[in-house]
């Protein structure tokens, strides 16, 4: 009698997305070949938001990392075990990717985030701000929104200064199905809606994976037939208002001590994504005044 071993639980039969786990070397070498549509501008800027605590710093690490070949803390994740309700990055920072010795054409702009007790409006006005490029480096995000005569505001953005992407970075964890997450969403729609007739690009990193389902978690190769993980992202589809095929699931390096392969191959994923959709942006020749 030959007993079936039995599937476990909460494994789908078949991947629901098709994806191939040996394109790394692919994604990577295109990736670092990668030329800007509008030869005026030397990079392409993507802005990385979202709640404290998602994992926006460690998904810079990580994209940092996977070029390194070797696991970079550039863009410091909070480890304090107060982490997920306080913000580390509190100052306007741009991540520039490097492959080997050159710098590719294409940086992550790493800002406070959303703080979920909070209501208050002037965070996402910030966020809307930096996007169309009034923001400078180095500033300092504060409980009152950025004005014209700060110095660190930028009068007349260049193409340079402002986002072609907008990447949400979310928890996996922190999706349920209860209203509990309401105020980020809230928060990420108010960004959505001020930007929605400019035609930028949203593109959605769900991170942490590995801890929200214990199938990934042995395995991450599993996360495309992880129903929980595809449940999650129909959901985060649902309540942020970006379709599931801009939703990216990651497992970000967090305290691993070498980079690997499955881990790599989602991350370029993601980014292949975000670098294509920012550029087809820029080839539009809009600007986002
Ligand atoms: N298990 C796991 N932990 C993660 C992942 N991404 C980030 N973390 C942890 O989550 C915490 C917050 O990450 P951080 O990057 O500082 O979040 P930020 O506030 O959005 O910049 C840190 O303790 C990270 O080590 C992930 O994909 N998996
Ligand atoms: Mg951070």
């Amino acid at each position: 009698m030959g007993a079936r071993k039995s599937k476990p639980s909460g494994v789908l039969d078949e991947a629901w997305r098709i994806f191939d786990w040996g394109q790394k070397e692919v994604l990577k070498d295109r990736l670092e070949k990668f030329t800007l549509s509008n030869p005026d501008v030397t990079k392409i800027k993507i802005l990385v938001a979202g709640q404290i605590g998602a994992g926006k710093s460690s998904f810079i690490n990580s994209v940092l990392s996977v070029f390194q070949g070797e696991i970079v803390n550039e863009a410091l994740a909070d480890t304090s075990s107060s982490g997920a309700c306080r913000s580390f990055t509190k100052r306007l920072r741009a991540y520039r990717i490097r492959s080997a010795d050159a710098d590719l054409p294409y940086e992550f702009c790493d800002i406070k985030g959303l703080e979920p007790e909070k209501i208050s409006e002037c965070q996402p006005d910030d966020i809307v701000k930096t996007i169309y490029g009034h923001v400078k480096e180095g500033y300092k995000f504060e409980e009152k929104s950025l004005t014209s005569d700060d110095d660190h505001y930028i009068q007349n953005p260049s193409l340079s200064d402002q986002a072609f992407c907008v990447v949400y970075v979310i928890d996996a964890n922190t999706i349920h199905l209860a209203a509990d997450d309401k105020i980020i969403t809230e928060k990420l729609k108010l960004i959505r809606q001020a930007i929605s007739d400019k035609g930028i690009p949203q593109v959605i990193v769900m991170t942490k994976v590995d801890e929200a389902c214990p199938l990934v978690n042995n395995d991450l190769k599993m996360v495309y037939r992880s129903e929980k993980i595809k449940k999650k992202m129909e959901l985060c589809s649902a309540k942020v208002g970006v379709p599931v095929s801009h939703i990216f699931p990651v497992k970000n390096y967090h305290n691993e001590i070498n980079t690997n392969d499955v881990v790599d191959v989602l991350i370029l994923k993601a980014l292949d994504q975000i670098v294509r959709s920012a550029n087809a942006r820029l080839r539009r020749g809009a600007s986002n005044k």
